[in-house]
């Protein structure tokens, strides 16, 4: 089966209310691999180019100042399925419509306040991981349980 990569990210709000913890676990959890982790402060550019196919959107401007308004968790995961299935643990754009159970179900209120980002597909979990990591930034190792995880 092909593996998947996924951009997954804590975003301001997340991490000003304490839960990048409660996030990670939520993937840990579920199964798949970390291949990065950090803590990091975007710029303006970095911000504008990860969203570029909302540019033109009214929202546009405020979802820029909010991406760069304090430290995001940035984060690689690694499975197969990954990009689907962490789309599904993260819930809806709009957490008053995300099914509890889920992140932005379970953790959220608004959709310009909605904690976390999820690649939508596994071109652009490429594309994203690309953005926000360098190649030295990511890990490649197999975790000691990967044996009880998949047959
Ligand atoms: P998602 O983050 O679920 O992939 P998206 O890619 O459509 O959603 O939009 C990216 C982010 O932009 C989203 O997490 C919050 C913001 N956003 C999307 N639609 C919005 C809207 N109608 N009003 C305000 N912010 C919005
Ligand atoms: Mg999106």
């Amino acid at each position: 089966e092909q593996v998947d990569q996924t951009y997954i990210m804590v975003k301001p709000d997340g991490v000003q209310r304490g839960l990048v913890g409660e996030i990670i676990t939520r993937f840990e959890k579920k199964g798949f691999k970390l291949t990065g982790l950090k803590l990091f402060k975007c710029s303006k550019d970095l911000a504008e180019e990860h969203y570029k196919d909302l540019k033109g959107k009214s929202f546009f401007p405020k979802l820029i100042d909010y991406i760069t308004s304090g430290p995001v968790v940035c984060m690689a995961w690694e499975g197969v399925g990954v990009v689907a299935s962490a789309r599904k643990l993260i819930g809806s754009t709009d957490p008053l419509q995300a099914e509890p159970g889920t992140i932005r179900g379970d953790l959220a209120v608004q959709t310009g306040r909605n904690i976390v980002h999820g690649s939508d597909s596994p071109d652009n979990g490429k594309r994203e991981i690309g953005l926000w990591f360098n190649e030295a930034e990511l890990v490649h190792w197999t975790p000691a349980q990967a044996a009880w995880l998949r047959e």
